[in-house]
């Protein structure tokens, strides 16, 4: 990996200035570069702590990792790939297919790698961002954090955790050296990563205790590898592959009617859902442990063939009594049952409304992103700015994530955002921008009537979707085709602008 563009401001620590910082090498991250390079611009840097491109694809290791989105609908728009194996990728796939299109754009060169931004503060007198990382300071005209929601693990906050002397880990931090062969193990949590590590460890542990907290619904997944003809007729046939793509598109946007605007529709998927746990499950009292008891798609829907199996297998129990503590070398269970295990596989989620990201970056006022969000609300505008943060913009910020497809659609959109608004910066001469509180509220006002009526508030459960405030804060709450026309342009007139030279006339009227 390329060092070259930094080495030197490493070495002698000064604070190396650059116009454009983006934080993060996702897919967010990634595209915004790629876009950047395609518009023959050379003055931005990509400042990823990890040792490759990747984000959370990269960290998410854990056996039976795979997408639950179709890869020919998870995959930028402008690199299709026509090789997928199979319609719902695994992680090692999808890895190797970010990391080829970073190099295929030529974008690699442009990253610091194992570079672990620490902190981020607007100066006022500069008009730039101060940056300070594990490889050195910096400074640029305008910072772009795309570190993703999903980027840091959270750890349950169980009485006795850190005692625990047996092998333990977060399912997005995989120990590989950790042979389970024949252990006794416990996975924490039944969110979407849980429920592809069970099946994927079941068979070769001597016993599999799942701590279940909520039953998820389950409906079936789609999976199936592509014939070598039909990879052919995605490489040869124009417009075959966008077609597909397309009909994914259309198909998994249906689904917005009935989380985001009539819940009562998501009955039909809860029937579905039943028959499969009928189909699946025979033992009654395994069933009845395992059935959710909230609407439909209030948690993020889980597609799965292989977890209701696996939970009918002699080693596995389902264990829903609720933990009391962890002892040395066991569970303890809240009706004093105490079970011995070897290795605890952590499958708890991650720190999405509560990032800690979020304390190190400072704005115009000297408020942290933490306290700005805890005081007035975690709110943003068109998730790409937030008030009080001048030339910063936000990939996947304040209410743009999905829980029914692809991410990486959303993130396109914002990239056409961001980079337009880059490009108005340098057309107009603006020296800052800063989107307007009056313009982030009635954006806000309107995200929030959207969401009043969602299956996400409605539907009867407690997910991460939920900030502190019990706002969500996380979901676009409309069609994304709606977000990709908001995001078309960048719209200056939603914020406070200065140029240098009305800076200028300020500073001679004081
Ligand atoms: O995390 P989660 P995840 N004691 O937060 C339980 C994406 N993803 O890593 O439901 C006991 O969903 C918690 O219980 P409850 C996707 O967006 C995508 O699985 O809160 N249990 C829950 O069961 C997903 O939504 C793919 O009651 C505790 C689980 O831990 C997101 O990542 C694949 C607990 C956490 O589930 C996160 O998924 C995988 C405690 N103290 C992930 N604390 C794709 O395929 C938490 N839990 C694209």
């Amino acid at each position: 990996m390329s060092r070259k563009v930094t080495d030197k401001a490493v070495a002698d620590r000064t604070p190396r200035h650059v116009p454009t910082i983006i934080v993060g090498s996702g897919f967010a991250g990634l595209g915004l570069a790629i876009r950047l390079q395609q518009q023959g611009r050379d003055d931005y840097l990509v400042l990823e702590r990890g040792g490759d491109v990747g984000g959370t694809w990269r960290d998410n290791t854990y056996p039976g990792a795979a997408c639950d989105v179709p890869s020919h609908l998870y995959s930028y728009s402008f690199a299709l790939n026509p090789n997928w194996s199979r319609s719902f990728s695994r992680q090692g796939e999808i890895q190797s297919y970010i990391r080829g299109v970073a190099e295929r754009y030529g974008v690699l060169d442009k990253h610091l790698f194992d570079c672990d931004v620490t902190s981020a503060s607007w100066d006022e007198e500069t008009a730039r961002w101060e940056i300070t990382s594990s490889e050195g300071d910096f400074t640029a005209d305008t910072l772009v954090s795309a570190v993703g929601g999903l980027c840091e693990p959270a750890l349950p906050d169980i009485k006795g955790i850190n005692d625990f002397e047996g092998e333990i880990f977060h399912s997005a931090r995989w120990n590989h050296d950790a042979d389970l062969s024949g252990k006794r193990v416990a996975v924490i949590g039944t969110g979407a990563s849980a429920i592809q590590i069970v099946p994927a460890i079941a068979p070769k542990v001597a016993h599999l205790d799942v701590y279940q907290r909520t039953a998820p619904w389950l409906l079936p997944r789609m999976d199936r590898p592509y014939t070598l003809p039909e990879r052919l007729a995605f490489r040869h046939i124009p417009g075959f592959q966008r077609a597909a793509r397309a009909a994914i598109y259309a198909a998994r946007e249906t689904q917005v009617v009935g989380l985001a605007k009539a819940p009562a529709l998501m009955r039909g998927f809860e029937l579905l859902a039943k028959a499969k746990l009928r189909y699946q499950i025979r033992d009654a009292e395994l069933r009845e442990k395992v059935t959710p008891n909230f609407r439909i798609g209030c948690k993020r829907m889980l597609i799965s063939n292989d977890y209701y199996p696996a939970l009918s297998r002699p080693n596995v129990d389902v264990i829903t009594d609720g933990i009391a503590e962890i002892r040395p070398n066991s569970i303890v269970t809240k009706d004093g049952a105490e079970r011995e295990i070897d290795v605890l596989i952590v499958a708890t989620g991650f720190h999405v409304t509560d990032s800690p990201t979020y304390e190190t970056i400072t704005g115009r006022d000297g408020r942290t992103l933490s306290e700005v969000f805890d005081e007035d609300g975690q709110q943003g505008y068109k998730g790409s700015a937030v008030a009080n943060f001048p030339n910063m913009f936000f990939l996947v910020g304040p209410n743009v994530g999905l829980g029914h497809t692809s991410m990486v659609f959303m993130i396109e959109s914002q990239i056409n955002y961001i980079a337009d608004a880059l490009s108005t910066i340098r057309e107009l001469g603006l020296r800052t921008v800063e989107v307007r509180k009056d313009a982030q509220n009635a954006y806000n006002k309107e995200l929030k009537a959207k969401l009043a009526r969602s299956v996400w508030n409605t539907g009867g459960c407690a997910s991460w979707y939920v900030d502190k405030h019990g706002d969500i804060t996380t979901l676009w709450p409309d069609f994304t085709f709606e977000f990709r026309r908001l995001t078309k342009k960048f719209d200056v007139a939603a914020y406070d602008t200065t140029t240098a030279r009305s800076e200028r006339k300020v500073m001679a009227a004081r």
